[in-house]
């Protein structure tokens, strides 16, 4: 080897060396291998001791509006690792409004029987709640600051924050020892030392100069993050972080395989093969989808809750067939929280065609709950040749963008069941993928 080549494969693993002292460092407290995501690089001078968010919904919220309340939280905890080194603690799920299922306990559940963790960690650095716990050895959140609306609502958008009495009961309970009680996810050991309400208006990343200069705790936590709202909605970073939410595999396996047994629709042929997030990069049309029709059909509380918007089941089986005809397709999935006789009557519409549902055995049920099924169901429609949702259902745009992400035409995919008294409804709208 010449010289002058020596010389600069030497300075090629010197630098590639301080990259990676930079980008991992050991907190001497906690042992915690920590790593920006994405491709920013943060630079510190000197290793500082990593600090953790936690964040809390309102109780009454959807799984798939907590979803996008996570996306607005990773925005803030990029910028933090600008500055300093912050990681995201996962709050556990359970107790979700919709998650009825008798006979299953569904609390304390981790992110990882839902997502892919390696998947959101090349996005921002996070940890499960229990290995939190684990890891700071005491169930203690240092600082909460309950986000609510500024009393007496607003007449002008603008940013503003303010430490202020709290408008409605919190739940938070102070013990004589000063530490405060709650819910925490279930964990009843785990109290608070200090609580305060912040009422707040603004997008996530406004709260950030507070964390940095007026939050000294190792943990802070912030419940009701979805007063938090998107600082950019539909741009780059805000598809970066919903790529990076991918499902954890034992459920899309198991979605495969329902679609390979029942769907005739493998990834292969249906253009719809999965890559690493960061590699994945699909133009419109590139994806196929497999030779059915997938629909969510929502019912349940959206009977009510959306009233008017919504199709009857013969009307939304009228809609389904002319689509199968005009793709020339025979099969249908259903993805539905409709209780069995809805089905079986939405079902009974269909002389020629098959319709499917996915049922889970008892033992998928136990293992992965309601929120697995029902990502069972996201996965398997999002796969199909053409795809109708309800009516501003989170549960349909997160199909919708899992489409976006596979490589779908946006005719195959913007699509939503009309009422019965008005076949020409507003189509959804159409976020498009950017990169
Ligand atoms: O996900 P989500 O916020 O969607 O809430 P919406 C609906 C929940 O119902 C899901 C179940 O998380 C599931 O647990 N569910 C709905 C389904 N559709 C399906 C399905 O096709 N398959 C399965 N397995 N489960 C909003 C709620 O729901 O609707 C609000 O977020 C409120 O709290 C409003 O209830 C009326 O956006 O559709």
């Amino acid at each position: 080897m010449e010289t002058k080549e020596a010389r600069v494969l030497i300075i090629t693993i010197i630098a590639k060396i301080l990259c990676l002292a930079v980008l991992v460092h050991a907190d001497t407290d906690d042992e915690i291998a920590y790593q920006t995501g994405g491709t920013e690089t943060t630079k510190f001078g000197q290793a500082k001791s990593v600090r953790y968010l936690l964040y809390d919904v309102n109780p009454g919220e959807g799984f798939n509006l907590r979803r996008d309340v996570y996306m607005r939280v990773t925005t803030l905890v990029q910028e933090l690792n600008k500055e300093e080194p912050w990681v995201l603690v996962l709050p556990p799920w359970g107790r979700l409004y919709h998650w009825k299922s008798p006979d299953l306990e569904q609390i304390k559940i981790p992110w990882s029987t839902f997502f892919d963790l390696p998947s959101l960690r090349q996005h921002v650095p996070v940890i499960e709640f229990e290995e939190y716990l684990k890891l700071r050895g005491e169930p203690v959140i240092d600082e909460v600051y309950y986000l609510q609306s500024f009393k007496g609502g607003w007449t002008k958008w603008e940013e503003k924050m303010n430490i202020t009495e709290c408008n409605d009961r919190t739940g938070y309970v102070q013990d004589e020892e000063g530490s405060w009680h709650h819910w925490f996810f279930g964990y009843e050991e785990v109290y608070a030392k200090k609580f305060a309400c912040l009422s707040y208006m603004g997008h996530a990343t406004f709260i950030k100069p507070f964390l940095l200069k007026n939050t000294t705790g190792r943990c802070v936590m912030l419940p009701r993050a979805e007063t938090l709202i998107h600082d950019h909605f539909g741009d780059t970073g805000y598809w970066r972080a919903r790529r990076s939410m991918v499902f954890a595999k034992h459920l899309r396996d198991i979605g495969d395989k329902f679609r390979r047994e029942f769907l005739d629709s493998t990834d292969e042929e249906d253009g719809t093969v999965l890559k690493d997030w960061t590699d994945m990069q699909r133009k419109h049309g590139e994806a196929l989808g497999g030779p059915y029709v997938g629909i969510h059909l929502r019912r349940m509380d959206y009977l009510y809750a959306r009233e008017g918007n919504l199709p009857s089941l013969k009307g939304a089986a009228k809609q389904v067939k002319k689509i199968l005809q005009k793709y020339a397709l025979e099969k249908v999935f259903v993805a539905t929280d409709a209780p069995s006789e809805e089905f079986e009557e939405f079902k009974s519409y269909f002389k020629k065609s098959k319709v499917y549902r996915f049922i889970p055995s008892k033992e998928i049920k136990e293992k992965y709950k309601d929120g697995g099924v029902a990502i069972i169901d996201q996965w398997i429609a999002a796969h199909s040749r053409y795809f109708i949702g309800s009516y501003e259902s989170t549960f349909s745009f997160r199909i919708q963008e899992e489409r976006e992400i596979l490589g779908f035409d946006h005719e195959t995919t913007f699509n939503r069941f009309c009422p019965d008294d008005n076949s020409d409804c507003e189509r959804p709208s159409q976020w498009k993928i950017v990169y």
